[in-house]
């Protein structure tokens, strides 16, 4: 599915900003929303009102507006897209049931031709935010009391999340549109593939490079050679165009214009190269966070997020835990952030609550779970999303799961070869301290060994030095086990109070934040074979209440408004002299 783009063939109109909406279950279709209040979108609709039941609420919500279909409009073929709604979406226009779509963080369209009439139409979207053992994210549901527990430690925010756009296209159209490359030495041999629907007899493609200059052509089905070409680098992108455009007897019908990056990747003897130069991972685990946007998208304070994490030196992220918006993708291709793109398989451990804690000794999580089926769905839906984006370097295909219990690399091993299928960049699964070395049944199916470790915070708090060795006896572990993986520390952080200070660096100030974080520098310095550090989180962010965290999850470097803890300056000082 392609981004939605205006050129002399497409029109695209958004239908972003203030939505009907209502949480009532008695919805007439035929009828505008009774009781309906305003609700901004895209936005999670949790924190726009001071409802504390909306903001908890756990069911099927509606969304209502209009839109103006021209007589001109319907001589072409007219598409409605969202860019992610969470969890689940049922989109009825002027009454009618179009079609539906389940996962909370991919992008679906629908043509919808046979609905519309000239003038004013009606458009209602249900939205769920149910998630259960068949889901990803997974959570526990109970049906008859309405409670959900979610199975992950971020806020269930929900609603329509990422950009709404109709937009129109010829009967014969563009459907998919990807660059392939191969790059040895000094040369890039670029041959594109796409799916075109509908007759046509003739598809051109135009290359250009970043500053417009044509390069030339080829047919589609044909390949281009770009010579010398300037390759995509971390922190310093460079950006090829190819455009295509289809024809029939001379007449123009489409044409769609991608963007696209060269650069090679390679993961052997313990390291990650980028262009045949070994890359050192710098930045964080972040989320799609904010106060009043919820999880909705919120380009300015991507754009923020980006410029500071230049700032300190950073030079990658994960898209911990679902797929970040198409739009924050574009932005990391653009800036040279190197992408770990992870799927929503969160949650893939039975027995995991931040409320409860997790029992070491239940075994039955791939037992309970059945989510096989939705995770492959999402993994195909990330993949036909993001693989055109130079910035992706590694797909994670879960944080987190039970991978020592019985039954995880039965359940891994078709979603790998899966993968395999799609896209050849490496893969991961984000490894959980309980599912150590000695356990863990699925690393050996990763191409990089990926640890989200909590020495001197869940484990060994409040005494550094014994953290430390324990840290290094684990990546020792690993090593010996995967002496060719290379070893990401995806997620390692404590948790942190704005401006709590402590003269014995007690947990929770911000000195401790320093001396914890320092702690394990001092350990990832000495592996070579340590080959990154992400650190957890880069800002503070919601979470379910718990006893466990203060309003929200407390390990960001940075305040949920952005404000900087002491240990920025640590950050900073370190990940610009290790370039
Ligand atoms: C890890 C999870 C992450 C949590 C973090 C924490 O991957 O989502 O927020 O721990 O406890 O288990 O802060």
């Amino acid at each position: 599915m392609l981004y939605p783009q205006a050129n002399e063939i497409r029109m695209t109109s958004k239908l972003d900003g203030m939505w009907k909406f209502s949480n009532t279950s008695q919805v007439d279709l035929k009828k505008p929303l009774t009781h309906a209040q305003l609700m901004a979108v895209p936005a999670s609709f949790n924190d726009q009102t001071l409802d504390k039941q909306l903001s908890d609420y756990v069911g099927t919500v509606w969304y209502e507006r209009n839109f103006a279909v021209q007589p001109e409009t319907l001589q072409k073929r007219l598409v409605l897209r969202f860019g992610a709604v969470t969890h689940q979406a049922k989109v009825y226009i002027n009454g009618q049931f179009v079609d539906q779509h389940v996962g909370g963080f991919t992008p679906f369209e629908f043509t919808i031709n046979d609905y519309v009439q000239v003038g004013i139409n009606d458009l209602k979207v249900a939205v769920s935010n149910i998630l259960d053992n068949t889901t990803l994210p997974s959570a526990a549901y109970d049906e008859k009391t309405n409670h959900l527990e979610p199975r992950f430690d971020f806020y269930n925010y929900s609603g329509i999340h990422r950009p709404v756009v109709l937009y129109t296209t010829n009967f014969t159209y563009i459907d998919t549109f990807d660059i392939n490359y191969q790059l040895t030495g000094e040369q890039a041999v670029v041959t594109p593939s796409a799916e075109i629907v509908g007759p046509y007899d003739q598809a051109m493609i135009t290359y250009f490079d970043e500053d417009e200059v044509l390069l030339g052509q080829s047919s589609l089905g044909g390949s281009f050679m770009i010579d010398k070409p300037k390759r995509w680098n971390v922190m310093d992108a460079h950006l090829y165009a190819a455009e295509i455009k289809v024809y029939q007897k001379g007449q123009l019908l489409d044409t769609y214009r991608q963007e696209f990056g060269l650069r090679t990747i390679k993961v052997e003897d313990g390291q990650f190269y980028l262009n045949d130069k070994p890359v050192y991972f710098k930045g964080f685990g972040r989320h799609e966070d904010f106060i009043a946007s919820g999880r909705g998208e919120n380009l300015a304070l991507t754009n923020l997020d980006f410029n500071i994490m230049k700032n300190l030196g950073a030079n990658s992220f994960r898209t911990s835990h679902y797929p970040y918006s198409e739009e924050e993708m574009m932005l990391a291709d653009k800036r040279g952030f190197l992408v770990i793109d992870e799927v929503a398989a969160v949650g893939l451990y039975n027995d995991f609550s931040v409320n409860t804690g997790i029992s070491q000794t239940d075994s039955s999580t791939w037992q309970v779970l059945q989510t096989g089926k939705a995770h492959k769905q999402a993994l195909k839906e990330l993949v036909e999303r993001d693989k055109n984006h130079p910035s992706v370097v590694m797909w994670s295909l879960a944080n987190e799961p039970a991978g020592q219990q019985e039954g995880a690399y039965e359940y891994f091993k078709p979603l790998f070869e899966y993968m395999r299928t799609l896209d050849d960049r490496p893969l991961t699964v984000v490894n959980i301290s309980m599912s150590g070395y000695q356990l863990d049944k699925v690393s050996s199916l990763c191409d990089v060994l990926c640890l989200n470790r909590y020495y001197g915070w869940y484990v060994d708090n409040d005494d550094l030095t014994k953290a430390k060795q324990d840290l290094a006896q684990d990546i020792e572990g690993w090593h010996e086990l995967y002496p060719n993986k290379p070893i990401i520390f995806t997620e390692f952080g404590a948790d942190t109070i704005y401006g709590k200070h402590s003269l014995y660096h007690e947990p929770y100030s911000e000195e401790y934040q320093w001396d914890y974080y320092e702690a394990n520098f001092q350990v990832f310095d000495k592996y070579d074979y340590v080959v990154g550090e992400q650190l957890w989180n880069f800002a503070d962010f919601k979470t379910s209440p718990s006893l466990i965290r203060v309003m929200g999850n407390n390990k960001g470097v940075f305040t949920r408004e952005r404000q900087p803890k002491m240990v920025v300056k640590l950050l900073q000082k370190r990940w610009h002299k290790q370039n």
